[in-house]
Order: C-alpha cells, then structure tokens, then sequence
C-alpha cells in the first residue's frame, strides 16, 4: 500500500524552530552567539565527513564551489558567507527558524535570497534528521548557488511558484523542486554525479543515489517529474537525470500553466513506480 507522501515543507508539520523571532517575511537574525561548541563540533564532524565522500559521486560544480562556504571546523557566519556569494552571483543567505510556509519561501527565492536554517541538528540526530537543519541547507544547498546557471534556475523556480500558488499548482511543482534542487543528478563528462541538496547533504544517500542498481534513473521531462509523488523519509526510488544545469534553466522558461492544466485529472506516479528500463 503506497504510503501517502507527507508533503515536503507544507507548515502543517509541527516546525521545530521557534517562529516568535522571525519578521513578517520569516526571516530572523544568526544568532551566533547562540551556537555551543556541541554545535560547531556537530557541524565539523558533519562536514568532513560529507566532503571525503564528494569524490566521485558529487557535481564538480558543486565540488568546486564547496570552498566558498569558508571554514569547516566551525558553523559559518552567514554574512561572512554572503559577502562571497553576493559577489558571485548576488545571492544572498537569510537565516530562518526552519520550515517556512510556501508564498515567503517562494518570495524570498525570487528575490534571489536563500532561506538558510539557522538551527543545528543535535549529536544524536547525527546520522539524520527529518526536517532540513544548518549542515542541509549549507552545505547542501548553498554551493551551487554560486554557480550562475543554477543560481538563475532557482530564482526562476521561485518566481514560477508565485505563479503555481495563484493557479493551485504548488504540490506539482513542489515536484519539479524535490527531484532537482533536492534529488537531481546530472550527467557529467566523468559519469553520473549528484548535485541536489538531499542527497550532498546525506552520507547514505550520495553513494546510494549515483551508485545503487535498486532506484530508477529517468530523463527530467517536466511533466513525467510533476506527475512523481514522492516520500520524504526514505531513499528515493525515482531519480531524475539532466545534461546540464544550462539545459535545467531552459526547460523552466516556458510558462507553466499548460503543462498544468494538462496533468490535472491524470494519473499520478508512486515514487516507486518503474517505467521500462529507459537508458539512464
Ligand atoms: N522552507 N526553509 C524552507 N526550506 C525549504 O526548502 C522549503 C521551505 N518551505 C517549503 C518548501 N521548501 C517546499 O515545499 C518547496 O517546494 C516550496
Ligand atoms: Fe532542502
């Protein structure tokens, strides 16, 4: 029996961060000082960790840009961080509680600022945590935003779901963004190689993802992908491939609302759903 994906992100879970501290947009201050050694521990341990198993396996863009995140033997301070990325393709880092509703999340991302959990998972929670923390969203997601394609292609993504909000769209879209910025691979000169956040930021699922027989590996077509549920707490089963970031970027410039209207009322794919072996 398929287990009803919990969707990714919506608010009703109950978000571990204390929202009392953030503004209207949900952004809140890095509170530096907050952070114990444990943490900054947990974050090193994290991050060496993680980087000995890029080889390989991770996006070379992703590789190297990892260096521009700074020091690695201590949480990094955001605006240390941005003065970096701002000079590279004028992202910015804002810190939040954690999970935030869709319209600011998709706000701030169009206005080319990256919500960044400023909330650390605890020692015990080392080998995984359930909702994104400092190490997923930093060391996960923020690398590639120095990249200027994948920088613009996520801008885009969250211009394009202000748009999916108006039209009811979020849950397919929501799609688009687990299984790329996520859950992507990409096909590149040495081979298969991961670049979405979920699995960079994951030491079972990086090698699993690029290396494992066990999921199935599809080309990314827009409407195939918005039409793949997915699970948040386990492996994915389903990945999505691309060729490019520049061939990402492209896809995304159509308007949506076609592709929309045309997946309503269509059957939808389990996460586990297998197609015939497509060449992967
Ligand atoms: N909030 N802080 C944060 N980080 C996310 O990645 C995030 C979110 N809210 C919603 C969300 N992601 C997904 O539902 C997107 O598809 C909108
Ligand atoms: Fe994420």
């Amino acid at each position: 029996m398929a287990v009803e994906p919990v969707v990714y992100g919506a608010s009703e879970r109950p978000p571990r961060g204390d929202y009392a501290r953030a503004g209207a947009d949900y952004t809140c201050a890095q509170n530096y000082a907050a952070y114990t050694e444990a943490d900054h521990d947990t974050y090193r341990r994290l991050y060496e960790r993680q980087s000995r198993l890029l080889p390989g396996l991770a996006s070379q863009a992703f590789i190297d840009a990892l260096p521009s995140l700074g020091e690695r033997d201590r949480i990094p301070r955001f605006e240390e961080v941005n003065e970096r990325l701002y000079q590279a393709t004028r992202w910015e880092l804002v810190a939040v509680p954690g999970l935030i509703p869709e319209v600011p999340f998709f706000t701030l991302l169009a206005n080319r600022k990256f919500p960044v959990t400023d909330w650390i998972r605890t020692p015990e929670e080392f080998d995984y945590i359930v909702e994104p923390d400092i190490f997923h969203d930093l060391f996960g997601h923020v690398p590639l935003l120095f990249n200027p394609v994948f920088a613009d292609y996520v801008q885009r993504y969250g211009q394009g779901g202000l748009k999916a909000h108006g039209l009811g769209a979020c849950e397919m879209l929501s799609r688009l963004y687990w299984y790329t910025i996520e859950f992507g691979l990409i096909r590149e000169s040495e081979g298969l190689r991961a670049y979405g956040a979920g699995i960079l930021s994951s030491s079972g699922e990086l090698p699993y993802s690029v290396q494992s027989p066990e999921p199935q590996r599809l080309p990314l077509q827009l409407a195939r992908t918005m039409r793949t549920r997915y699970k948040i707490d386990t492996f994915q089963q389903t990945y999505f491939v691309i060729d490019s970031f520049q061939q990402l970027f492209d896809m995304t410039a159509a308007d949506f609302s076609p592709i929309y209207q045309a997946l309503k009322g269509q059957p939808e794919f389990a996460a586990n759903e297998r197609e015939e072996a497509l060449t992967a």
